[in-house]
């Protein structure tokens, strides 16, 4: 496949309403900075961009809540922002952020150009305004009762207890959180982007070409959107705080912040334009670039279906992909900042950074488990537990362990020079190991291209693996006792030190190549071995992977320094104590009356059964790979699930419980052989299982890891 003229990357513009965790890191900028680095270590003309989203009602809201301005909020948020991806590595060319006054000239121009190729259309609607403050009301800035569950504090978009999204006209007795009082109704006229239009061409440009290159869950769940029904949306707001309409009919409003924000990747980039001196318009207007939006799962549409009709109206080019990543989970919950169940980059900076054993050793160590557990396919988990193992039985243990070994037993055996490779005397064992690190840089390379950053880390690692086995099969040490005896003949002791010297040739070729290919993943790793080798950064080229000549014979290298520092139990069991401590139970959890705290947690066993009876269902695992709700139903969902030998539609009662979208991509188990049943006019054949915990909760019943769609269930 032929490479494009350039790339322009782009990670998702994070809200400056407070810290970020490192959820956030592993869905969009840890990955991104990844699929960079390796770029520019191929020397392709890339551009990484981001910045912080400072628009909003997210951002006054804030402001409330620490009693001061928007202004002291966003600058506040965005310089600890900044700084975090710095110290955490991530590479942008740019961060910049959408206050900058280009950014606000960018959006409107593009608001402008839009609207006055007649590509959006106006409505006048009435919205809830509160007299009192004389301001309309944002969804969130109204409260009332939620009409599913009775929750008394649910928002105008959303009940944070039983997670329903809402219109502000759904909730009974809204009031305004700004006054206390209840809002009147009041007319206004609002901007509108007609979707629907744009139905042709997004099918054709998604599912007619995008269908096998993008990720399931991203396809899926754009097509679930398509297949709801386009409408328009709105892309102006009344407030106060944002950039302005720029006409003169529009006082007082603002541009959605939906609207600006993915507009400023361009005002980004035309900001890496004004700090480079290069053009930065090719990157938005070749055809010949490769644009790439690195992003979380609640961003998809915004990022495949809305951004790009903005684009194409506007005369940009397309994104090629948009790797989106599913949510991380930590120690068994959702992370929440409401909540404070998470963890900030800042903290693990704090605790782990920027303290006296820490240092950037403990950045890779966190970019390690990140990409170890990255949420590429469906939602995963962080664990204090699993991230102490994954550093002391793999980066300690294997990686780290197989530098220092061939280190210490070069100045041991070889006089701490890069010994000759005599290549008349290579073995079997030699001739595998080169020939698995010519293999590692094609399997690494297609997996990087593929966006699969979490198996192409695996395949650094076991390539590590591969080079303690080999080391320990190879046995220099037991060949130097040998040469010490003085009891060989000298044709045998030549013999023995040339099997040390090819074997030593070959690790210290094998740690520069490790070098090259750990050096996306793990940048300050990459940097301290090329210290312990003594190489400049050239080295570290894409194009020497695979290559056995990266060090000259007869270098002499440094002494051995350890990579990487063991995770003490203590250390994981204050992290895991801190956020018990610190957190607060959910909201939807807290019981709100006597009678459900006295709700028995336990329902009573069903009748005896014989296996026979139990043999007779047939349970399979498969694959959700598109939901809709199912009209005029709201507790059903409608699912297509991929059984591997046919996909099924079946209807389900968790509508109160997810959303399509937060389903698409989800494994299942499902009762395969359950006679069809129609409802709301719908054939169901099938049902999948659920859990309910004490408070009515649905949670899926799903095999513990990945799965083929179709597997038996026993
Ligand atoms: N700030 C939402 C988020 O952080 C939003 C992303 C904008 S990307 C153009 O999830
Ligand atoms: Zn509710």
């Amino acid at each position: 496949m032929q490479s494009p003229k350039r790339y322009l990357i782009t990670a998702a513009l994070p809200y400056a309403n407070g810290l970020k965790h490192i959820g956030h890191l592993a869905g969009a900028y840890l990955p991104a900075d990844i699929y960079v680095r390796y770029l520019r270590s191929q020397k392709r003309d890339v551009v990484f961009v981001c910045g912080s989203d400072e628009h909003g009602t997210a951002i006054p809201i804030q402001a409330m809540k620490e009693n001061t301005t928007p202004q002291a909020i966003i600058d506040k948020y965005h310089g600890i922002m900044k700084s975090n991806f710095e110290d955490l590595g991530i590479s942008f060319d740019v961060y910049d952020r959408t206050s900058s006054p280009l950014h606000h000239e960018t959006s409107q121009e593009f608001f402008t150009r839009l609207n006055d190729a007649g590509e959006l259309e106006t409505k006048e609607t009435e919205q809830y305004f509160d007299e009192a403050a004389n301001t309309f009301l944002a969804d969130r800035y109204i409260k009332g009762t939620c009409p599913n569950c009775g929750f008394t504090g649910a928002y105008g978009d959303q009940c944070e207890k039983c997670g329903t999204t809402l219109s502000p006209d759904e909730l009974i007795n809204p009031v305004s959180t700004l006054s206390g009082q209840p809002p009147i109704k009041k007319k206004t006229t609002h901007w509108y982007l007609p979707l629907d239009r744009h139905e042709e061409f997004l099918r054709q440009w998604i599912i007619g070409e995008h269908s096998q290159d993008w990720r399931a869950n991203v396809v899926g769940q754009c097509k679930s959107w398509i297949d709801g029904g386009l409408q328009a949306r709105a892309v102006t707001r009344d407030l106060d705080w944002g950039i302005k309409v720029p006409l003169e009919s529009a006082r007082g409003k603002v541009l959605y912040v939906w609207f600006d924000a993915p507009i400023g990747y361009i005002s980004a980039t035309k900001q890496w334009g004004l700090n480079t001196g290069k053009d930065w318009r090719p990157y938005w207007e070749d055809k010949d670039t490769k644009l790439v939006h690195f992003i979380g799962k609640d961003n998809i549409v915004f990022h495949c279906i809305i951004f790009p009709i903005m684009l194409k109206l506007h005369g940009n080019i397309l994104p090629d992909n948009v790797p989106s990543n599913e949510f991380l989970n930590l120690e068994g919950d959702k992370m929440s900042t409401s909540r404070n169940w998470k963890l900030d980059m800042q903290d693990y900076l704090d605790d782990f950074v920027k303290k006296e054993n820490g240092g950037p050793q403990m950045v890779d160590a966190l970019r390690y488990y990140l990409t170890q557990i990255a949420p590429e396919t469906k939602d995963s988990e962080f664990t204090w537990k699993g991230f102490q193992d994954a550093v002391n039985n793999e980066l300690v243990a294997i990686f780290g362990n197989f530098v220092n070994r061939a280190f210490v037993l070069m100045h041991k055996l070889t006089a701490g020079k890069v010994p000759p490779l005599h290549g008349d005397r290579t073995d079997d064992k030699d001739q595998a190991m080169i020939a698995d690190i010519q293999l590692a840089k094609n399997k690494i390379e297609t997996l990087l291209e593929g966006y699969k950053f979490r198996e192409a880390q695996f395949e650094v690692i076991d390539l590590a693996r591969k080079g303690n086995r080999y080391m320990q099969e190879k046995e220099p040490w037991i060949k130097a006792k040998k040469l010490g005896d003085g009891a060989e003949t000298d044709e045998e002791q030549r013999s023995a030190q040339q099997e040390i010297d090819n074997t030593l040739h070959i690790c210290l070729q094998l740690c520069a190549n490790l070098a090259i290919f750990i050096h996306p993943f793990l940048p300050n790793t990459a940097k301290k071995m090329m210290y312990l080798m003594k190489v400049v950064d050239k080295m570290l080229d894409w194009d020497n992977a695979g290559k056995m000549k990266l060090l000259s014979v007869g270098y002499s290298l440094r002494a051995p320094e350890l990579l990487f520092r063991k995770i003490e139990d203590m250390e994981i069991q204050e992290q895991i104590d801190k956020l018990k401590n610190n957190s607060v139970p959910a909201a939807g959890s807290l019981p709100e009356t006597i009678a459900e705290v006295e709700k028995p947690a336990t329902t009573p066993v069903k009748q005896e059964i014989v296996f026979d009876d139990f043999a007779k269902i047939d349970l399979r695992v498969g694959t959700i790979i598109s939901a809709e709700k199912v009209e005029k139903a709201d507790k059903l969902l409608k699912l297509s699930i991929d059984l591997g030998f046919e996909t099924r539609t079946i209807v389900s009662g968790i509508a109160l419980h997810f959303k399509p979208e937060e389903v698409i991509g989800r494994q299942v188990v499902v009762v395969v052989n359950l006679a069809p049943r129609k409802m709301r006019g719908i054939e169901s054949n099938g049902m999948i299982l659920m859990a309910e915990d004490n408070q009515g909760k649905l949670h899926f019943v799903q095999p513990e890891n990945m799965v083929n769609a179709g597997a038996g269930v026993s």
